[in-house]
């Protein structure tokens, strides 16, 4: 496989990623009281939990008083809705994004003047260190709405000076004919989408490996090594990863580097991670996979204190950019978790095993149903194109097997023909629970 040659820059560098480590935490310090001031003595829900806590912004000395401060949770925002978690009037927000969730009310968040610039200078030095650079054509496939992806990475790309091409999500013929014809070197997309757009080009006889594209910024869901082998030989490309989530502004928290791709580089300037066990709500020791936790520090409109994302990672040091530390790629969520039988499940890691059989396609769904009160895990996986029916017995079992000796659990695999996996044009939906958790 010959990829692209990379060029990775320091002369493009920003002024935070040249600061030293001396100078980065004396920045995060001073960033911290503010913010915490600024929830105390604007945020009611933050107020009260301060007071109940016997705590006020003076005791945030250092940064380890961080852990004094109090955790937020999806359902903090929730009983906030809509607006009650705005840090300054309704009038200064100039945006609102808003995240369905699966159950009960969406959540919203807000950004001032401010917040959307500093949003979109945090994304273009993303894309820098994606490989992209000013005068790219960017090509996004995130949706356009309520969801961050699009409009996020779309004022990231024009921040740095990139031909935006706005595609949302949808309409993947479209999207193969845009791509052909307008030759971006940079697509912004999630993995899964992306792979359904590969099966459209070959689909309209086009060969994804002949595309202008050279670099591909991929998230908003997890993804694996695997899945990263796979895109970067079936397209002949750079996948790397972005991760962000609305609570603390959207896509652009931490960033790949292109010429490392050895996890994703938080950006420690405006946001302070933790990782902490999620039953304990201890931190972990220096290293350990547990839950990140996350604090905004530069955010005007609904600053945000040690939010609790359910993303399970471990923070790495600095490489490609020393001072920021890594998060390693996500494995998984708190509430991804599948306990089948006693044991662990993670979709990534069904997703590791696909990804590794040949005569399957990338594309599988676990499926969670409750026989007899025993949980039970169906692996729904497709057939490559092609294939004969007569070969899908020994495909299944192939996966059962794989499954059972590398996770430890007993699975029924279920091989459906060509596009028998729903294909989702944003985020995949990797879980389908039918479980009736009342009996
Ligand atoms: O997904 C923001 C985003 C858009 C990120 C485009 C990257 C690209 P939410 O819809 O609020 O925001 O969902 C946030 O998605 O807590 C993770 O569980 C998951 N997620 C996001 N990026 C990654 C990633 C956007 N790179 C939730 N790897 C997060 C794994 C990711 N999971």
């Amino acid at each position: 496989m010959t990829l692209p040659p990379t060029d990775s820059r320091p002369d493009l560098f920003d002024d935070a990623e040249r600061w030293s480590l001396d100078e980065l935490r004396a920045r995060q310090l001073e960033r911290l009281q503010a913010t915490v001031r600024s929830t105390y003595e604007h945020v009611p829900h933050y107020r009260a939990q301060f007071e109940q806590r016997g705590i006020h912004p003076d005791d945030i000395r250092t940064l380890d008083d961080i852990r004094l401060l109090p955790f937020t949770t999806k359902a903090d925002l929730r009983d906030n809705y809509p607006f009650d978690m705005f840090a300054v009037p309704r009038e200064q927000v100039v945006r609102v994004h808003a995240s369905s969730g699966t159950t009960g009310r969406a959540t919203v968040v807000g950004y001032t003047k401010a917040d959307i610039t500093t949003w979109a200078s945090i994304v273009a030095r993303c894309i820098r260190a994606a490989g992209g650079r000013p005068g790219d054509i960017a090509h996004v496939s995130y949706g356009y709405g309520l969801f961050t992806g699009g409009l996020g990475v779309h004022y990231g790309a024009e921040h740095l000076g990139c031909t935006v091409v706005p595609a949302s999500g949808g309409n993947t013929e479209k999207q193969i004919q845009l791509i052909h014809d307008f030759r971006p070197r940079i697509i912004f997309v999630t993995p899964s989408y992306f792979l359904a757009m590969l099966d459209e080009a070959e689909r309209m006889g086009l060969d994804p490996r002949q595309t202008s594209l050279e670099i591909g910024v991929f998230g908003a869901e997890p993804w694996t090594e695997a899945m990263r082998a796979e895109i970067q030989e079936r397209a002949n490309m750079h996948a790397t990863d972005i991760f962000g989530l609305s609570e603390l502004m959207g896509p652009g928290v931490a960033q790949e580097c292109v010429e490392t791709k050895d996890g994703l580089h938080l950006w420690e300037d405006h946001f302070y991670p933790e990782v902490v066990n999620p039953l304990t709500d201890e931190p972990v020791e220096e290293g350990q996979v547990g839950e990140l936790v996350l604090t905004s520090l530069t955010k005007e409109a609904m600053p945000i204190l040690r939010y609790r994302t359910r993303d399970l990672t471990q923070l790495l040091p600095g490489t490609a950019r020393p001072t920021f530390r890594r998060m390693a790629k996500i494995t998984g969520r708190t509430d991804d978790l599948m306990i089948v039988r006693g044991v662990n499940v993670y979709p990534t890691q069904i997703e590791e095993i696909v990804l590794d059989i040949d005569g399957l396609t990338p594309h599988f769904q676990c499926v969670l149903t409750r026989p007899d009160r025993m949980d039970e895990l169906t692996i729904l996986v497709e057939a490559a194109p092609g294939s004969a029916e007569s070969g899908h017995a020994a495909l299944a079992e192939t996966v059962r097997h794989h499954v059972k000796s590398r996770i430890g659990t007993n699975a029924r695999v279920e091989v459906l023909g060509e596009g028998g996996i729903e294909r989702s044009v944003g985020k995949a939906r990797r879980i389908v629970d039918q479980r009736d958790l009342r009996g």
